[in-house]
């Protein structure tokens, strides 16, 4: 085997990891990780499918958003964040625009599913997808406990 032929392979490995990198899919990236420590979410729902309606392979992108999604990107709270591409440059404020939004948002059923966002995202189902509720009796206990 030529030189050439066994160094291919790393190549082109390579390549992938660098256009990996240079994709803007992941600019959103610090949004989610506001979101997750806000509400301690776990690997369940702290994800990009929280706000994403994704088909096996897709990248999240402002165009699937999903219901929660949708209802955080219209916010009036979260407008100093959007628009760029470069999750590098995201300010402390530009972020915390994002958590604000999040909150401003939690009395709000974004998926019509019956449970508020907030209900959703501290009980662990997710706030944008209506096939994901709270276990009822759960929602009960929680809805008990809101009003003390
Ligand atoms: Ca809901």
């Amino acid at each position: 085997m030529s030189r050439t032929l066994r160094t291919a392979p790393i190549l082109a490995a390579a390549l992938v990891v660098v256009v990996g990198m240079a994709l803007p899919v992941l600019a959103q990236k610090k949004f989610l990780e506001k979101v997750r420590r806000h509400y301690q979410l776990d690997a369940t729902t702290g994800k990009c499918t929280l706000c994403h309606q994704l088909q096996p392979k897709e990248e999240p992108t402002k165009e699937n958003l999903n219901a929660y999604g949708k209802d955080l990107a219209a916010d009036p709270a979260i407008k100093p964040a959007l628009g760029k591409d470069d999750e590098h440059k995201f300010t402390d404020d530009e972020l915390a625009a994002v958590e604000k939004a999040a909150v401003s948002i939690e009395a709000k059923d974004s998926d019509g599913d019956g449970a508020t966002n907030k209900e959703e995202l501290d009980l662990g189902s997710f706030p944008g997808d209506k096939a994901s509720t709270p276990d009822a009796k759960k929602l009960e206990e929680y809805r008990k406990k809101a009003k003390k």
